[in-house]
C-alpha cells in the first residue's frame, strides 16, 4: 500500500491503471516536478530523481516524455541510475504549441488535473482575450476550468470584476479570492478533495504562489512582489512543483505563463465560444466566416447588442490561429514523408526537454 502516495492522489483510480500496465520490478510513483528533462519522482520509498532518457527507459521502450503530475512506472536498474519505464495513460493533460516560433510542437504543460484553475489578478486590467485563450487550452485538457480572480482586496469593483471575467468564461465558475482577507479560500478547499489535483495557471504576479501558501497553511511556495510601474510579476516560481495540501488534494503551482499558443484545441475553443457557434448556425452561408458576408447572425447579433464585438474577434483570432497551426502540421507532415522516401512518418517530433514558461 503506498501511503506515502496517498497525499498526491494515489487512490483506485491509478491503482488500476498502475496494475493493468504490469510492470514487474517498477514501483509506482508521481512526477511532481520536471527540470531540464530528468524528474523528481515520488514514490513509496520517498523522492527519487529518475531519467527518462536513460539506459532502464531505453531497455523499456519508453517513448513518451513525462510532464508534472504524470502518473510513471520507476525501475532501479543496478548499472543505471533510476530511471521512469512507463507513463501511465493521461485521464487530462494541458498542453500549448512550443512558444518557439520555429518549432511547430506540442509540449504538454502538466498531466492528470481534475481542475485546471485559470488566475487573473485584481490589481491590473482583466484582459478577457487572455482569459478567453486560457480557458480553450483548459478545456481541451479534459480537466473542469475554473476562474481565480485573486487580489479581491486591491479591486476598486470586484462585483464588476465577476461580471467582466464572467462574461468571457460562460459557464465556467468564477471564484474571487483574496490572500489578505481569507476571501474564497474555503470555497476553494472545497474543490480539492482527496486523490483530486487543481493546477493554477496564469502570468506571473497574478497571485499563484501565494493561493498555495495560503491553502497548505504554510509558506511551501516563495512569493515575489510585484513591479509596481506595471503590476507585473517576477517570475518567481520557476518549475511546475505538485503539494499536497493537508486535508486532501494537490495542488500543482506552475511558472507565471508569458504566453500560451493553442495547440490542437478547436474543441476548446468551440466550448469557450459556444455562444457563438450556436448563432453561426443561423448564417446564411455554411462557409461564413462571420466577417462581412450578408446574413450574417454572428454580426447580426454583434449589431442587434447581444453579442460583444470583443468576443468575435476574440474567436476569430483563436480560431485563425488554429487554421495557421494545422497549415504548419501538414507541411511538416509532408516533409517527414519526404525525407522518408514517401513513407509516412509514424514519429515526426523528437523527444524533446521543455522549457518552462
Ligand atoms: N494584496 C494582495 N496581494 C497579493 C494577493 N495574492 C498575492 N499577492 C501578492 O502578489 C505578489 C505575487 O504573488 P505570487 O504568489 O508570487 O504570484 P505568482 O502567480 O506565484 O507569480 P510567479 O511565481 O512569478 O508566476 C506577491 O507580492 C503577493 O504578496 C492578494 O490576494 N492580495
Ligand atoms: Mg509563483
Ligand atoms: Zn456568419
Amino acid at each position: 500500500m503506498p501511503h506515502t502516495l496517498f497525499p498526491y492522489g494515489w487512490g483506485d483510480r491509478v491503482s488500476a491503471l498502475f496494475a493493468a500496465l504490469d510492470l514487474p520490478g517498477s514501483t509506482p510513483g508521481r512526477v511532481a516536478r520536471v527540470d531540464r528533462g530528468s524528474c523528481l519522482v515520488v514514490t513509496d520509498g520517498g523522492v527519487v530523481r529518475a531519467s527518462p532518457f536513460g539506459l532502464t527507459s531505453r531497455r523499456a521502450g519508453l517513448t513518451e516524455v513525462p510532464a508534472a503530475g504524470d502518473w510513471v512506472g520507476v525501475a532501479h536498474d543496478p548499472d543505471d541510475d533510476p530511471g521512469v519505464v512507463a507513463v501511465l495513460p493521461r485521464w487530462s493533460a494541458i498542453s500549448r504549441k512550443d512558444p518557439d516560433e520555429r518549432v511547430t510542437a506540442e509540449q504538454v504543460l502538466a498531466a492528470n488535473l481534475d481542475v485546471v484553475a485559470v488566475v487573473c489578478a485584481l490589481d491590473r486590467p482583466l484582459g478577457q482575450n487572455r482569459l478567453e485563450r486560457m480557458l480553450a487550452a483548459a478545456w481541451e485538457s479534459g480537466a473542469s476550468p475554473l476562474v481565480l480572480l485573486t487580489k479581491a482586496d486591491l479591486a476598486t469593483d470586484p462585483a464588476q470584476a465577476v461580471l467582466d471575467a464572467g462574461s468571457a468564461a460562460g459557464d465556467v465558475p468564477v471564484l474571487l479570492t483574496s490572500r489578505v482577507s481569507g476571501e474564497g479560500i474555503d470555497e476553494l478547499r472545497l474543490l480539492l478533495q482527496p486523490s483530486r489535483t487543481l493546477a493554477l495557471l496564469g502570468p506571473s504576479g497574478a497571485g499563484k504562489s501565494s493561493l498555495v501558501n495560503r491553502l497548505v497553511g504554510d509558506d511551501v511556495q516563495s512569493t515575489g512582489a510585484v513591479r509596481e510601474a506595471d503590476a507585473r510579476g517576477r517570475h518567481t516560481t520557476t518549475s511546475r512543483q505538485l503539494v499536497p495540501v493537508p486535508g486532501g488534494g494537490v495542488l500543482l503551482d506552475t511558472p507565471g505563463l508569458r504566453s500560451l499558443p493553442l495547440w490542437d484545441a478547436e474543441a476548446g475553443v468551440a466550448a469557450v465560444f459556444d455562444d457563438v457557434e450556436e448563432l453561426a448556425a443561423d448564417c446564411r452561408f455554411r462557409d461564413c466566416r462571420h466577417e462581412r458576408e450578408p446574413g450574417c447572425a454572428v454580426q447580426g447579433a454583434v449589431a442587434a447588442g447581444a453579442l460583444e464585438g470583443r468576443r468575435v474577434e476574440s474567436y476569430h483570432k483563436l480560431v485563425h490561429e488554429l487554421d495557421a497551426l494545422e497549415l504548419r502540421q501538414g507541411e511538416q507532415a509532408r516533409r517527414a514523408v519526404g525525407r522518408r522516401g514517401g513513407k509516412p512518418a509514424r514519429d515526426v517530433e523528437e523527444p524533446k526537454v521543455q522549457r518552462d514558461r
